[in-house]
């Protein structure tokens, strides 16, 4: 692992401004690149990530803007696996995918998917582990910091359209499964590495779609492309990338990514089927601006907020690390019920320094919790007091 272990980022600081820096800095040790962007994302913008290792690339905090959708230039990357080549996509209408678990199974390629349909959907795409880097505990696997998600404009087939056309769905089928299409390394039991996920197939029937584009251009390899499952609201995992096989199936999946990983539970605890599984999105924001200086006066507090699996309700800002809270502003269009909002707050400020916070809640009335308890991979971090960040105006 090429992050460096919070537990000795602590031991460095410590004597000098001690764990309230830790928690409450925009930049911490980790946020530094372990080396150049990865060559399947080497068009992304590197003054606005952070590369942690060839397979993760985080968004930078303060480059997450206010309109709303975030570009691709500078999107998070999470591979499992290595991406397929490019020619995987130089001829993406013949991208042929396996549709089981229906009355009249059968592959179909991506030119034919175009014909049954299409429907636009904004979802904050969001990996499990954002973060991992705000736990106490020691966790392994990339220090997410905030920039693990983004809000991106999906536009393919969705999923009830893919199951009309193929004569519904086989009697008890439970989930939707989805497999990625990576070629998997020699000499490994494929169950022990393939990217495949089962979701709720309710869920998947009123939500998902089989995308093709992304913002508006055809989805990048890196991201998926040719095809990819969005689960609007779920977790990233379960957006599985260049899918090759969708199967409706009575099972969760039996891969170990389903079986043991994405699992919650307690810390020093293995993962198993019984835990819950990372799938609905939990309400959560943060602060993208400022991030450690301001002018005084009038300062324009900015972040982004979502209610994960419900739709937003509304953001509050903390200037005083959570005492008191000001109602945020909501910015721009409101893209719907699985999508992210800017939000912002004009504040004034005398010199002096200020614990900057944000707290959202959802439209079911679910408040952002104020710390996220330990889980064993770090999974799930939502607690809006590690979020904050100390801002000293001058
Ligand atoms: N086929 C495939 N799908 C995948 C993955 C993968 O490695 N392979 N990674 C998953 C994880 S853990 C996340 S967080 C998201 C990341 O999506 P992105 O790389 O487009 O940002 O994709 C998910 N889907
Ligand atoms: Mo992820």
């Amino acid at each position: 692992m090429l992050t460096i272990p919070r537990r000795h980022f602590l031991v460095a600081v410590a004597g000098t401004a001690g764990a309230s820096a830790l928690s409450r800095s925009a930049n911490p040790a980790w946020a530094q690149d372990e080396g150049p962007l990865p060559e399947v994302v080497d068009w992304k913008d590197p003054d606005s990530t952070i590369v942690h290792t060839e397979f993760t690339v985080e968004t930078e905090r303060g480059a997450i803007g206010t309109s709303g959708i975030t570009s691709k230039d500078v999107l998070y990357l999470r591979n499992n696996l290595p991406s397929p080549d490019e020619d995987r996509v130089a001829d993406r209408d013949s991208w042929e995918v396996s549709i089981e678990g229906v009355r009249e199974p059968r592959s179909i390629t991506v030119g034919e998917l175009k014909d049954l349909g299409v429907e636009t959907v904004a979802t904050v795409l969001q990996c499990s582990g954002n973060g991992r880097g705000f736990f106490d505990h020691d966790t392994s696997g990339s220090q997410w910091l905030t920039g693990a998600a983004g809000n991106l404009l999906w536009s393919g087939v969705p999923v009830r359209n893919v199951v009309d056309a193929l004569g519904g769905l086989e009697d008890g089928r439970n989930f939707m499964t989805s497999t990625g299409g990576e070629t998997l390394p020699e000499g490994i039991d494929a169950k022990q590495v393939v990217v495949e996920r089962s979701v709720p197939v309710d869920h998947a029937v009123e939500h998902a779609i089989l995308a093709w584009e992304m913002n508006g251009e055809p989805v990048p390899r890196a991201h998926g492309g040719p095809l990819r499952v969005i689960v609007p609201g779920y977790y990233g995992i379960n957006n599985v990338k260049y899918v090759k096989r969708v199967s409706f199936t009575e099972e969760e999946s039996d891969a170990a990514i389903m079986r043991t990983g994405y699992r919650v539970r307690p810390v020093g605890v293995d993962g198993a089927p019984d835990q819950p599984s990372m799938w609905e999105m939990k309400v959560k924001s943060w602060v993208t601006r400022p991030l450690a200086e301001a002018g005084t006066g009038r300062v324009q507090i900015h972040g982004v907020a979502f209610g994960g699996f419900n739709a937003l309700d509304s953001v509050e800002v903390s200037t005083d690390g959570g005492d008191n809270w000001q109602q945020a502003r909501l910015l721009g269009p409101d893209l719907g019920r699985f999508s992210w909002r800017p939000f912002v707050l004009s504040a004034e400020l005398e010199p002096g320094t200020y614990t900057v916070t944000s707290r959202a809640t959802d439209a079911e009335g679910t408040v952002q919790e104020e710390v996220t308890a330990p889980n064993h991979r770090g999974y799930d971090y939502s607690g809006w007091r590690a979020l904050a960040v100390d801002v000293t105006v001058v």
